[in-house]
This record gives structure tokens, sequence and C-alpha cells, in this order.
């Protein structure tokens, strides 16, 4: 496939006025007939007027009002191009025919439970009809849908309903008018029969906005909850950014067949039902906080996403990065800081960093793709949100937020850049960028070496720092980045000390800037030896090799103002002790425990200081795939599994006391409340119960299973029937055959079902797995199921999927090639499972690459997932 490179860029040659658009809505034939009116852009040359298609079958073409002549124009399914347009201004009528009941793709006009539904970005524009499908057209849209009024009595689209009525046969339309310019990925309709939430909302400026929630009819009751993060987002959009809302209405429509988890269309969010829906017996906290994020982030998009957008692909993380920012501080504000950030950092870890460490590397802005479907990813998301958060911790709030004021005043309306992004800050700060842009452009983990010293008799603390940026696919050699690291120096009395450079220069608000390859910063007035606290708060996305011994790292977990790097100590010495047992057992060898840790973890359980939700996060050690990350070759995923499983055993049977005393303790009063600190409680009881039962207390399966059975929410259920299945024999299979007959016919929550049996690390797993590909509630064509049984077994299940006979490689493998005609955006997401395969092991090794070879010679593949391949083997 063709490679489409940044450099490559140009402006368009033909620019979009106004899009109006006549699609009358039809099972399998849906007509569609579009009227642009172009103009030559004044800042590119004269050119053919090219427009981009995907499977498109043309009806008809009109130039200013006359039919075209076949002679002055190429139509195949993919392009449509006149070679000698108009010197000036000019209309094309375009008249498509689409199938939207075909399209298993979920891109373009789809359908999904009978609803009529469009998903645009990036490319799905373009399989509506011919179009100039680039994110730097921005056109005024005006659309007329209409359908049979039994089939789809709702119809949507972009911006306000100007117009509505009955015709003839039984069917009706609807005219909606969006004026603000957007491009085409931003666009949106939707016709069906579905129940509908109303709300309204006051804006800053005394507007008020009616807010609508679409769902299936007997599903209104599971609204609430996203209707309430929508009030809370655009109030909270208002407060901290200045950003009022732009149109009279705003719609969220919920699909139950989506590729992405939400799309953020103007005015007309499409959702994934996952992230709408929930009540107290469906959802799990998490689910919970999911939603109130995902509703945020698509909200905020309104404003960094929309009202300035992308000149191009190769800018995604433009909005995205920022929009993840923002929905973090939102989700911040909300509930607990701390708390929200050592997860978010747990995230970025457990898959930006492995993405980044691999072959699927790419920065946060790429420079070239084949497939851009394939660059929605955690680098451009989660590791484009980290470079914002260092804007921000560079500049501090206060011009950071005059940077936003200025990124929105000058570019709203606009299709923009980084560089014009990061030109904000600069010109609030008259500081220089250049190296800055290097977070964009290089990809790699940097890894930052820290040593100490301090001179007692001088009063002088030295810190020296090492960067160095490894090398990433097509890119060998790294140039040092600017790495701000939020430091304290923790005195014997656990306060922190002013810090205090040698040289004269100051520390603002804490943060040490590193610019360097090596620097050293050496503090005054120091003395007695501190204990070095830094990189607080995550404050850069950074691997950090310290020189702090266990006790140091045990009294940070004590004493730290930064909660982050409290719970940072307890996993770096958990870290510490797992690799080192990884060796052991494949030396034969039993693997040791650690009565410092486990003391450092008792004092956190007897501390009542200490927010719930902290503790439960500190109580769960490293993940297998971070612990994999962290040996970086010749991995062996048993000896990593074993080596976790004798430490959460040890946690159980050392704690055990303490945490039976916390389970009960920790009940919450009154009913079901989604809130930040009732989930706490339950998060921490959840995990004390699960520890409990894996350092095998026979007791602890009595409560799991009471637990599950007089549960009123579904945290608490889902966590008894984890503990059950991981540890419970007989116990967790009674549990999972009543969950599945409490909840069969409710597809959202029977795919927590599918999940939960598909991460289970035994040996059997791949054949339930296998079965329940054949379960009637299983369906390889809804993206959730396919999520929730095969993503969860390949992304989730380290040891099962990585079996040593290769059998979890065999069976991804050949799921994918049935699954690719079908779905390739899905299909290539499941791929990038193989991410890690070099990694490996040799045995295991050789089996991943067979597989992916497999793969690779199995037919004709779409273009995302050769992609996948393809890099994954380079
Ligand atoms: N723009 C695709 C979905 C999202 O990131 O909001
Ligand atoms: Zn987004």
């Amino acid at each position: 496939a063709h490679t489409i490179r940044l450099k490559d860029y140009l402006p368009p040659a033909w620019l979009v006025e106004t899009v109006h658009l006549d699609v009358s809505l039809h099972p399998s034939e849906t007509r569609v007939r579009a009227k642009l009116a172009f103009k030559p852009n004044p800042e590119s040359a004269s050119a053919p007027l090219v427009l981009d298609g995907d499977g498109l079958s043309l009806m008809s073409l009109k130039l200013d009002g006359a039919p075209l002549p076949a002679a002055n124009f190429v139509a195949s399914p993919n392009q449509l191009t006149i070679p000698q347009p108009p010197n000036g201004p000019f209309t094309l009528e375009i008249e498509t025919l689409v199938d939207p009941s075909a399209n298993t793709q979920l891109s373009g006009l789809y359908r999904s439970s009978d609803t009529y539904c469009t998903q645009c970005e990036a490319e799905g524009f373009r399989r509506i009809t011919y179009f100039p499908d680039r994110p730097d057209v921005m056109a005024v849209y005006t659309t007329r849908i209409e359908a049979d009024r039994q089939e789809a009595p709702v119809l949507l689209a972009n911006g306000n309903l100007v117009d509505s009525g009955a015709l003839d046969n039984g069917r009706h339309y609807a005219v909606w008018h969006d004026p603000h310019p957007k491009p085409s990925y931003l666009f949106a309709m939707v016709g069906g029969d579905l129940a509908c939430v109303e709300d309204s909302f006051r804006t800053m400026s005394g507007r008020d906005v009616t807010l609508r929630i679409y769902v299936e009819h007997g599903k209104q009751d599971r609204c609430a909850y996203a209707m309430d993060s929508l009030k809370r987002s655009m109030r909270w959009d208002e407060e901290a950014f200045g950003r009022e809302y732009d149109l009279d209405i705003f719609m969220i429509v919920a699909v139950s067949d989506f590729n992405m988890g939400a799309m953020e269309n103007k005015g007309l969010n499409v959702f994934n039902d996952k992230y709408v829906l929930a009540s107290a017996e469906t959802a799990t906290d998490a689910d919970f906080a999911h939603i109130e994020a995902v509703i945020a982030h698509e909200y905020f998009h309104n404003w960094t996403g929309n009202r300035i957008t992308c000149r191009d692909w190769f800018q995604l993380c433009l909005k995205e990065g920022l929009t993840v920012f923002r929905d973090h501080e939102f989700s911040s504000d909300m509930r607990s800081r701390p708390v929200k950030r050592i997860s978010d950092v747990r995230n970025l870890r457990a898959a930006q960093f492995i993405e980044d460490s691999g072959p699927l590397a790419h920065p946060v802005r790429p420079e070239a793709y084949k497939e851009i479907n394939n660059f929605y990813t955690t680098t451009i998301y989660e590791k484009g949100a980290e470079v914002v958060r260092m804007v921000h911790t560079l500049l501090g709030p206060e011009k950071f937020r005059a940077g936003m004021d200025l990124y929105f005043q000058r570019h709203d309306g606009e299709a923009a850049t980084v560089e014009q992004f990061i030109q904000c800050f600069a010109d609030v700060t008259g500081r220089d960028i250049a190296q800055f842009m290097l977070w964009y452009s290089q990809a790699g983990t940097p890894r930052v070496t820290v040593s100490t010293h301090h001179d007692a008799a001088a009063g002088t603390y030295a810190l020296s720092l090492k960067q160095a940026v490894p090398p990433t696919p097509n890119q060998p050699t790294k140039s040092p980045m600017v790495i701000p690291l939020v430091t304290g120096l923790i005195g014997p009395d656990g306060r922190d000390l002013p810090l205090v450079l040698a040289d004269g220069g100051v520390v603002r608000r804490g943060v040490l800037v590193l610019h360097e390859a090596e620097w050293t910063f050496t503090f005054t007035g120091i003395t007695e030896r501190p204990v070095l606290s830094i990189n607080r708060g995550f404050s850069a996305p950074i691997e950090l090799v310290t020189d702090l011994s266990n006790d140091d790292l045990a009294f940070l977990a004590a004493h730290d103002s930064d909660p982050f790097n409290r719970w940072q100590a307890l996993q770096t010495i958990s870290m510490r002790l797992l690799i080192e047992n990884v060796a052991s057992i494949r030396a034969g060898k039993a693997p040791r425990s650690d009565d410092k840790l486990m003391v450092a973890l008792a004092a956190l359980l007897e501390n009542p200081a200490l927010e719930p939700a902290f503790v439960a996060l500190a109580l769960v050690p490293p993940g297998e795939g971070d612990i994999a990350r962290e040996i970086g070759s010749d991995i062996d995923p048993d000896a990593i599994f074993q080596a976790r499983t004798a430490l959460r055993r040890e946690i159980g049977t050392r704690l055990g006391a303490a945490l039976s005393t916390l389970y009960e303790r920790l009940t919450v009063p009154g009913g079901y409340t989604p809130d930040a600190t009732s989930a706490g409680r339950r998060a921490l009881r959840n995990v004390a119960l699960d520890l409990m039962a894996a350092g095998g207390d026979a007791s602890a399966i009595t409560w799991a299973a009471r637990q599950y059975d007089a549960a009123d929410n579904m945290t608490d259920r889902m966590a008894a029937l984890a503990t059950l299945a991981l540890h419970g024999g007989p116990e967790g299979e009674r549990a999972l055959a009543d969950f599945y007959s409490r909840f069969e016919g409710d597809a959202l929550v029977i795919d927590k079902w599918f999940s939960l049996q598909a991460t289970i690390p035994q040996a059997d797993t791949l054949d339930k797995v296998r079965a329940l590909t054949k379960h009637a509630a299983f369906s390889f064509g809804n993206p959730n199921r396919v999520r929730a049984l095969i993503g969860a077994f390949a992304m989730s299940n380290v040891t099962q999927f990585n079996r040593a006979d290769g059998a979890g490689y065999d069976f991804l493998a050949e799921t994918l090639l049935a699954l690719d005609p079908k779905n390739p955006q899905v299909a290539a997401r499941m791929a990038t499972a193989f991410r890690t395969w070099r990694t490996l092991e040799e045995g295991r090794r050789g089996k991943a690459e067979a597989a992916l070879k497999r793969i690779k010679e199995g037919g004709e593949l779409s273009r995302d997932l050769a992609d996948i391949v393809e890099r994954a083997l380079a």
C-alpha cells in the first residue's frame, strides 16, 4: 500500500463552501444526493478536481445544474476526477447509492440493530459520497434525511433542526443545518426508532441548550449518569477553559455496534452504548468513571477538535492528546486527583510504554502512515496528553491558561498544526520551543538515570541526571529532550527542604528542567542527608532509574508529600523483588519474600489518613506486562506470573488479619452511589478480599460467595465473581453460571462474563474461549463482543495468549484472518497483541513469528491488518 508522508502535505486545490446532502434512507439502497459548492483555493495552483470515494456507486453527476458528459470525468468506486474543472466557483451534484446493511466495517453509513448511523472519522465520509475527504476542507453542512416513518421516526444530523414534515407513502423528512464550518470527518446522521431522554443546560452567557440522549427503547433509565456527566462537563469547560457551547442542541446517540468508544461529530455525538448506559445493577464503578470520562472527552472536542480541527491526520494528537489531557483534568477535579493520576500512569505504562518499546512505536506526531485508522493509538492519545501536561508543568497554570486562550482566539475556525498550538505557549512566555518539539517527533520512552551525592561538610546535595532515548523504528539515534522533573528533597523529619541551587538558579514550583544529555543540579544548605523524591506526579513520561535504596523507598512510601511518589515507591520496591524472583524461578529456585515491603504495606492498611482508593492501588503489585517491559528481553511469561502470584500470596497471608478487618469495616452504608469516595471503599474492600483469597484463606471464598449473592451493585458482584472464578473452584463455576442466567440478554453485562473467562490464567482457558466463540451471545459482527472475548484473551491473559506451545498465537491468527474481511479496523487493533513478540524467550518468539507470517500470507489482507502485521515483523 501507498505511504502518506507529512513532508508531502499540500493545501487542497479546491475548497468546499457548502454541502447540501439529501439522504433517502433504505436498508440496502440508500440514495445520497450531495450538492457541493466548490471554489478554487487562492493559496494553491489550479489543478484537476480529485474527490475521494470508497466502494461507491455513482448514479448521476451534474456540474452547475447540467449533466456532465461522460468524457468530462472519470469515476471509479474509489475516486471521482474532473480533469478540467471550471476556472472559478462551481457546484457539483453527485448522486450515489450505498448499502448500509452490507456495511460490516462500521465506517461510513451502516446499521446497528436496525438504527442507521454514521462513523466518518477518519475516512468514512468517502463511503457516503465523493468528497475531498481531508480535515483541512471545512464546509457548512445542511442535511436533509428522509425515511420510512415507522422504521425511522427519529432523524438526526449535525447542527440545529430547521425543518421537518410528512411525505407520501409513509415517509417523512427532517432538515438539519450546522452553521459551523467543519471537516467531513465530523459529519453525522442517524435514523431509527429510538427513545430519548431530555434535559437542558444554561450556558455561562445565559443561553439554554437542549440536551438529548437517544437510546434503544427501554434503556432510558440507564442514561442518568451520562446526562449528569454531560452537564458537569459543560460547566467545567466554561470554568476551567472559558469555553461555552455554541449550538441550541447537543445530542448523544448510543449504538451497540461501534468500532471506537465514541465520536465527537458536531452537535451529534455517536457513542458506543458501553459508554452511555449504566445502572447500579449493570455497571461497575470503573464503568461509571469511564462513562464520565468519555462523555467529557467527546464534549470537550467541541472546542479542541471541532472549532479548531487538524490540518491533516499527522496532527491527530493536536485534538486527541489535548482532549485527553482535558478529560484527565476534568476527572481529577470530579474525583481524587492523586488516585486519577496513579490510574492514568498505570494505564500509560501498561499500554503506551509497551507500544513505545516495540515494533509499533511511533512519534506522537507520526511522519508517515499507510492506514490512518491504525494511528488512533495510545501514543497519540495518552502520550499526546502527557506532552500537553508537560507544557502545563513547565509553564504553570496561569501561563498555560493564557496559552490556551491565545490558541482558541488565534485559531478558532481553522485546521491547525501542532507547531501552531505550541507556538501559542511560546508567545505567552517568550520561550523557545524548538527542543520541546522533540516530544512530538522522537518516539521512544526516555530513560533518565539519577545518581546523588550528599556532602554533609559542605552542606551540598548533588543530583546528577543522564538521559537517553532508545532507538525506535526508523529512528536509530535521538537528541536530548526537555524533561520537567518535579522534585523534592525530604528531610529526616519527613518535610520538604527548600530547594536552593548552588549556582543561584531558582526552582519554580519544584520543577527541575533537564535539557542536556547529562546535568548535575547542586543544592546548598542541605546539612543532613535528604531522601530524593523525583518525577513527582509523574511530571515526565519517562523510565526512571535511581540509586535510592529500598530503605529510602520505604521512607518515601511513608512520608512523601507527593501521593504519586508514595505509590511509586512501593511499586519500585515490588518491582525489584519481582525481577529478582523471576530470575530465581527460571533458575529453579524459590522466590524470596521481602519483610520491609510487607511492613510498608501493613502501614498503609493502618493509616486512616489515606484514601481507601489510594490504598487499593498501592496493594496491587506491578502488572505482568510492566514486569516484562522492565526485564526487556528473553521473557518467560510463566515465570513472571509465578513471581507475581507468589507476591500476592505473600501479601494475602502476611497481612491476612488486617485485610479481613478492613473487609469487615469498609462496608458502604446506604444504597449504591457511584461517587468516587464510595467507589474507593468498594475498591479497597474488594482488593482485600481478592488478596485474602490469593493467600489461600478459605473463609475468603465463603465471603466472596456471600458477597456475590448479596450484592446490590455490579461492582461488588463482579469483584466477588472474579475472586471466585480465580480461586474458588466449584464455587467459581456455580457463580459464573448464575451470572449468565441473571444477565442473559443484557449484552454489555455478558461482555463482562466473556472477559472474565478469557482472562483466567489457566491451561484450559484457550479451549473455553474457543467454545465461547460459538456461544449464542457471541458474535464476530459486534466489536464489543470481539473485544470482550478475543481482545481480553489476547491483550490481558499474558500466560495463556503466550502459551509455550504457541496455541494462543495460532488461535489469534485464525481469528484475525476470519475477522479481517468483515471488520478490518477491529482485526488490526486485535493484531497489536503481537507487539511484544520480539521480547519473548526463543521458543515463544519463533511461534509468534510463525503465526504473524501465517497471517501475512493468509490471503488478501485489508490495508489495516497488513500494515500492523508488516510493521510487527519488520
Ligand atoms: N475522534 C475519535 C474518538 C475520540 O477520540 O473521541
Ligand atoms: Zn478524542
